[in-house]
């Protein structure tokens, strides 16, 4: 379907904003469970949220296909085969279109739709919405279903638009790809995508440069194709690993071991360090129980990571400069890959560190640095998000009395359970800041953010109630434990992390989403629900 004209509003009884894993579920749940006419507004050309907009060379997921897919039909899960140990940004895509074929979602989105602006009418109990293209839509309920990492970060460095060479960020890649044969280029930015890029672009490209900031950890993914008797695992225990992953801090299909780092002695410990990157993937961090809780314990894990980078990596100042990593391990996101230390053994690649010798600009040529100037043909820009709040803040929300979302979350975001803004009644945010989100397997928080919607909107038509919110007390409440949880960890000593904002400049440093594990969120949202709703306003 294509972008609507302007003219008289269309009324729902919900709308949703974007068709990624929590709007074609949303969709579901509210328009076949609870009989709700809906409307999702989808900015995009087709469904996939994340996936439909990051198409970069190596795009894959770092969580593993079996547990990276909705697990509320035993029939899809019985019917959708993964091909690789983690599903290709290709195959996402193609599991998120037969989720949406499947269940017949697709007469319900309309893309092309970009949301600009959302506004409470009071008055009328109603949210009216608008698009780009000057449409208008009312509904009482309005779920935000836009992801955390959906709004490019791309940084201010002047001369960009002198550039005489081509330029992409990783998150908005053309459809049609980028051919690099021959071409010398420049990528900033060693984060998961970075890490991911890298590798893949080094393949064709005539040379590549990469300018590092802040070197990072990483762990080998081990990707390979799925065997025929781990596929038949996987289709008779589909129930388990639906439990295994719902009771796990992170949403993962592995447990986190029981040990502590250093009550073993150190030969044992190398011992199930090596076995960890040797079986590879982002179960590396669960080898000790205290990896993110115990400075001490995490300088194992770091320096044995470090180790295995000066081991890769043959020439000895390039080693040095990947693994000076000021941060423990997985304070931040820690990526895994493909080949990515051994990438720099290429002849074709060379490594500039830009902490030391900042970019000084763009010029047409190429970039220039402290130390010199770069040519480049292409600069790839896989330099993040401005996570989390970005997306939401974007659609120019305004609750009760014209109220900015942007100065209610001035200081940064505050809201109740990460489900709800006080002043801005019947908004749902999925997997909103405040939520265990983006430290947890993505359609594990988002299934249970969506259900948990769908069960609070269904308890109000039961009921008879119009209108939900939080109450400001309990917004205080959350906005403390959501500190205290983060306060309780490692991940706060990671100060440029993404998770704090500190990506982008301006931002309000804050640690964003819910670290206390995303089995207890579960609890803590089921209870609040048992007992009435809890803390929230409801009339
Ligand atoms: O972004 P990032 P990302 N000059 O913010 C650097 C998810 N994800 O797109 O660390 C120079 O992590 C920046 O440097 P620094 C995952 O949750 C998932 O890689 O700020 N450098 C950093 O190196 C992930 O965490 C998957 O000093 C600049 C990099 O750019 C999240 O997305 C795959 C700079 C940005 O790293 C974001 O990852 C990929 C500047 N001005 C991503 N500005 C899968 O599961 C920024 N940088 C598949």
């Amino acid at each position: 379907m294509t972008s609507v004209a302007p003219g008289a509003p269309r009324a729902f009884d919900a709308l949703i904003i974007g068709a990624g894993f929590s709007g074609l579920y949303q969709l579901l749940c509210l328009r076949d469970r609870l009989g709700l006419s809906v409307q999702v507004l989808e900015a995009a050309g087709g469904v996939g949220g994340t996936w439909y907009w990051n198409r970069y060379p190596g795009a894959r997921c770092d969580s593993e296909s079996h547990a990276y897919c909705y697990s509320f039909s035993e029939e899809l899960m019985q019917e959708w085969e993964w091909s690789e140990r983690y599903p290709e940004q290709p195959e996402i895509m193609r599991y998120l279109n037969h989720v949406a074929d499947r269940f017949d979602l697709k007469k319900d989105i309309r893309f092309n739709t970009r949301v600009i602006a959302a506004e409470y009418d009071e008055a009328a109990n109603r949210w009216r919405v608008r698009t780009e293209t000057g449409a208008a839509f009312t509904a009482k309920f309005l779920v935000t279903a836009v992801g955390c990492l959906s709004t490019a970060n791309v940084p201010n460095i002047p001369g960009l638009d002198d550039f005489a060479g081509k330029w992409y960020h990783t998150g908005q890649w053309p459809h049609e790809g980028v051919d690099f044969t021959g071409k010398r280029v420049g990528i900033i930015g060693t984060g998961s995508t970075g890490i991911q890029a890298i590798p893949v672009i080094a393949e064709t490209a005539a040379h590549l440069t990469v300018f590092q900031r802040t070197a990072n950890y990483s762990v080998p993914a081990r990707n390979a194709p799925l065997t025929p008797e781990f596929k038949q695992w996987v289709r008779d225990n589909a129930a388990e690993i639906r439990r295994v992953t719902q009771a796990t801090p992170n949403g993962h299909p592995f447990t986190i071991s029981e040990r502590l780092a250093l009550e073993i002695a150190p030969e044992e410990r190398q011992a199930i360090y090596e076995a960890a990157w040797e079986k590879g993937g982002l179960q590396f961090r669960a080898a000790f129980q205290d990896l993110l809780v115990d400075k001490a314990a995490n300088d194992t894990a770091s320096a044995f990571i470090r180790g295995k980078i000066r081991e890769i990596v043959k020439d000895p100042e390039t080693a040095a400069k990947l693994s000076d990593i000021d941060h423990p391990y997985a304070a931040k996101r820690p990526p895994i890959d493909t080949d990515y230390f051994e990438t720099f053994n290429r002849p074709n690649v060379t490594l500039v560190d830009v902490r030391t010798t900042p970019i000084e600009r763009i010029v047409p040529e190429g970039i220039r640095t402290r130390e010199g100037d770069y040519p480049l043909d292409i600069i790839v820009f896989a330099t993040g998000f401005d996570a989390m709040t970005g997306p939401l803040l974007r659609l120019n929300i305004r609750g009760r009395n014209g109220l900015e979302l942007a100065e209610a979350w001035a200081a940064g975001p505050r809201n109740y359970l990460g489900l709800q803004v006080a002043g801005f009644p019947n908004l749902f945010t999925v997997t909103g800041p405040g939520s265990p989100s983006v430290l947890c397997n993505m359609p594990v928080a988002i299934e249970q953010h969506v259900e948990w919607i769908t069960a609070c909107i269904g308890h109000m038509r039961a009921e008879g109630l119009e209108r939900i919110e939080p109450a400001p007390e309990a917004v205080e409440a959350w906005v403390k434990q959501v500190n205290a949880a983060a306060d309780a960890t490692l991940l706060p000593q990671a100060t440029h992390s993404w998770y704090l904002g500190a990506n982008v400049p301006g931002k309000p440093r804050v640690f964003m989403p819910y670290a206390g594990g995303m089995a207890h969120y579960r609890q803590i949202c089921a209870d609040v629900a048992a007992k009435g709703y809890e803390g929230f306003a409801l009339s």
